[in-house]
């Protein structure tokens, strides 16, 4: 007999399928109380890594070896240049869509142009080629100028830093920022099976659309402010909190901000999951970085002092399940420390990072899954009524 995961009731309904298992992520796992695990890697540690191994190590289960990682590397940078054809509609956006709207029209357009039906093979070019056009955005959102070609000789943070060429950044300054796109982007790699975003790319996926097309639905879905905009908003609101406390940041003025806000119902944007219950290791993780980078911020000081204050006050609401800091706490703040000053683009970093793990997801989904025959088209049950919940 076929073990029992869980016994359904109608509590369970609405809830968003919190905690309902739905199949297998062989890429990572997130733990309500030790965090994200890439492969069995915790993800503190493998934040100093190359981001090329850790792709490697999503798609193969094993880090390569050195001379598999040379070869690795070499793959992605002979892909990572984008025709202009697709770089050309970018000039014809809106400057005042969001980045975000930008991103997904260049997953669009790339997909036309790139897509081959193989999900293994469009999930390499995606992956190489996602610097080149995130960066592609920046200047031509901005009027940095013309993009700049990928350099095949650099790393793949080096050269999206190098790509992104922003305007007078010095010499230091663009080592302090390829220091932080490098943690950045490995640490949002992946997130399990069913964060948002994921879920609904290897939904789409499941009815055979493109690996463009699951990734571009995907985007939709890390578009929002509770999932992947968090990021945004969370500098938005750090900023908005030194204002209001007018620049005195200390944990008394910090505490009683915080309560008036929740008071307001207002979100505490940086805390809070679905799954965690204790810090999220990536905050820990870029935190500790943001130490290194930029102790003197006064972002990263009122980031800092919100860590400290907010969990025992939002642990006085029992209906908050997880009153601690979440990956999106702390990544505004560097960034912005980092020279990226705009947090409209915030997202857009994030989606660069994690179309890798929701593209190999797709590739488990599609190829492997059901020994190979790949899993069913999604089509959950919704029991009629016409109220709805309503009692
Ligand atoms: N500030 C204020 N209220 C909150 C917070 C918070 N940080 N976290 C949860 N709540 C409320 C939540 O809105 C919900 O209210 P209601 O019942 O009226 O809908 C209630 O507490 C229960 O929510 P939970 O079950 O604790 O959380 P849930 O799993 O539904 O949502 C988040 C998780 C992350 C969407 C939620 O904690 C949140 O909105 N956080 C603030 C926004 C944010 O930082 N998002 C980034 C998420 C990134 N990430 O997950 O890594
Ligand atoms: C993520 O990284 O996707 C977020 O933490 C949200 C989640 O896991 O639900």
């Amino acid at each position: 007999m076929s073990e029992v995961l869980m016994e359904l009731t109608k509590d369970h309904l609405e809830t968003g399928l919190r905690g309902v298992p739905v199949g297998y992520c062989t890429t990572s796992k997130v733990d309500p109380m030790k965090g994200l695990f890439y492969v069995e890697q915790p993800v503190m540690d493998l934040a100093q890594r190359d981001p090329e191994d850790v792709i490697y190590l999503l798609l193969n289960k094993r880090f390569p070896t050195a001379e598999e990682s040379v070869v690795f590397r070499k793959d992605l940078a002979s892909r990572a240049k984008v025709t202009t054809r697709v770089l050309g509609t970018l000039g014809s956006l809106p400057r005042r869509g969001h980045p975000m709207k930008w991103f997904l029209h260049s997953l669009n357009t790339m997909g036309m142009m790139a897509s081959t039906g193989d999900y293994l093979e469009d999930t390499l070019t995606l992956i190489a080629r996602i610097p080149t056009v995130v960066a592609a955005i920046f200047r031509i959102r901005e009027d940095w100028g013309e993009p700049i070609d990928p350099d095949p000789e650099l790393g793949y943070m080096e050269n999206f830093v190098h790509m992104l060429g922003v305007p007078e950044q010095n010499e230091k300054q663009q080592a302090a920022l390829t220091q932080l796109m490098r943690v950045f982007n490995v640490v949002h790699f992946d997130h399990g099976g069913g964060n948002l975003s994921t879920f609904v790319g290897k939904a789409t996926a499941s009815g055979k659309a493109d690996l463009f097309e699951s990734i571009t639905a995907a985007m939709c879905g890390l578009a929002g402010p509770l999932h992947g905009k968090a990021n945004q908003e969370c500098l938005k609101f750090v900023q908005e909190c030194i204002h209001a406390v007018g620049g005195e940041v200390n944990e008394e003025t910090v505490k009683s901000l915080i309560r008036q806000r929740l008071a307001n119902k207002q979100l505490v944007y940086g805390f809070g999951h679905a799954v965690l219950r204790v810090e999220d290791p990536r905050a820990t993780t870029l935190c500790d970085l943001g130490e290194k980078l930029c102790a003197d911020d006064i972002n990263f000081h009122m980031v800092q002092t919100l860590r400290k204050v907010v969990p025992e006050i939002l642990s006085e609401n029992p209906k908050i399940s997880n009153p601690y800091p979440n990956v999106d706490l702390a990544s505004g703040a560097l960034l912005h420390a980092s020279g990226l000053t705009d947090p409209d683009y915030y997202t857009v970093l994030f989606g660069m990072s994690r179309v890798v793990g929701i593209a190999i997801q797709i590739i488990y989904e599609r190829h492997q899954a059901r020994n190979g025959r790949g899993t069913p088209i999604i089509r959950p049950k919704y029991l009629y009524n016409e109220k709805g919940s309503a009692k």
